[in-house]
């Protein structure tokens, strides 16, 4: 099989909406995500809309050992990985330094940063053995500039960004392709989480701004993984609008 993208974290926003527009152009998915429930709707919704062949992997990518089973138990047809999204990732409180809950920083490292290190890991062996292949990062504005209350999301993504320029050192050698995508405001279940479940607080985040969507942001990476195998976008930062950086807004009053 060709054209089989892997993209983690597909059960909301950014990553089903990449699910979607991946599947829209005929790309075989895995899909990954911890609610089984969900992936088995998307597989079922996109094979059926589609006609293409969606295989969901369901694990928590903090977890070392499920990672590898699961990666290294694939067979032999859906090894053939062209393009890794690592999109996983969360952001859990937004506390300043002192009171942040040391639970919420662990999480956020080893979901953001070892959670993708795992993934990579086991997936770059098919990529090299291709020598060919296309990794797709999902950073953040937060992993561009620090901002008050942002510290162990901002360092998790910091790592994001470092990883990413190192991945792409590292594998020029094997012909793979290392892409860095940091997204600004993105309406998704994204500020949800990071409330833990506060919805009034989540969706003011989004207040007197039009923000991006998980669409929006699929748009983009889709275009950054068709381009020509010469080309390779390094590094993009995409806001709203009315969003300058991680600091500036210019919100309707
Ligand atoms: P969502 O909360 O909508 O989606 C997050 C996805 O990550 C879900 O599919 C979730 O699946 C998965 N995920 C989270 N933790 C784990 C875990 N431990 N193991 C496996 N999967 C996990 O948020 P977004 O779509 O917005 O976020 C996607 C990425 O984009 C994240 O890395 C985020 O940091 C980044 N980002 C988001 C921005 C925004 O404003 N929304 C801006 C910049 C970057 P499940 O719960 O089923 O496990
Ligand atoms: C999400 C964007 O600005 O909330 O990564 O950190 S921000």
């Amino acid at each position: 099989m060709n054209n089989i993208v892997l993209i983690t974290g597909a059960t909301s926003g950014i990553g089903e909406a990449c699910a979607k527009k991946f599947a829209a152009a005929k790309h075989n998915l895995i899909i990954t995500g911890r609610r089984k429930e969900r992936l088995d709707e998307l597989k079922t919704h996109l094979e059926n809309e589609y006609s293409i062949a969606v295989l969901p992997l369901c694990f928590d990518v903090q977890n070392r050992d499920a990672v590898f089973n699961a990666i290294n138990n694939l067979s032999a047809e859906w090894q053939n990985i062209a393009i890794l999204i690592n999109n996983a990732g969360l952001a859990l409180g937004r506390d300043s330094f002192e009171d942040a809950d040391l639970n919420d920083w662990e999480t956020m490292l080893n979901t953001n940063v070892h959670g993708l290190l795992y993934i990579t890991k086991a997936v770059i062996p098919f990529m090299i053995a291709n020598n060919k292949g296309h990794i797709v990062n999902m950073g953040s504005v937060a992993g561009k500039e620090v901002y008050e209350k942002g510290n162990g999301y901002c360092a998790s993504k910091f790592a994001v960004d470092a990883l990413n320029r190192a991945m792409r050192i590292d594998l020029l050698k094997h012909n793979i392709k290392v892409t860095g995508i940091h997204p600004g405001a993105v309406e998704t279940e994204f500020s949800l989480v990071r409330y833990k479940g506060d919805s009034a607080t989540a969706s003011s985040t989004y207040n007197g701004i039009t923000p991006l969507t998980g669409a929006d942001i699929a748009e983009v990476i889709f275009y950054c993984t068709h381009l020509p195998a010469h080309v390779c976008i390094n590094d993009l930062v995409i806001t709203p609008t009315q969003q300058a950086d991680a600091f500036y807004f210019n919100r309707n009053q």
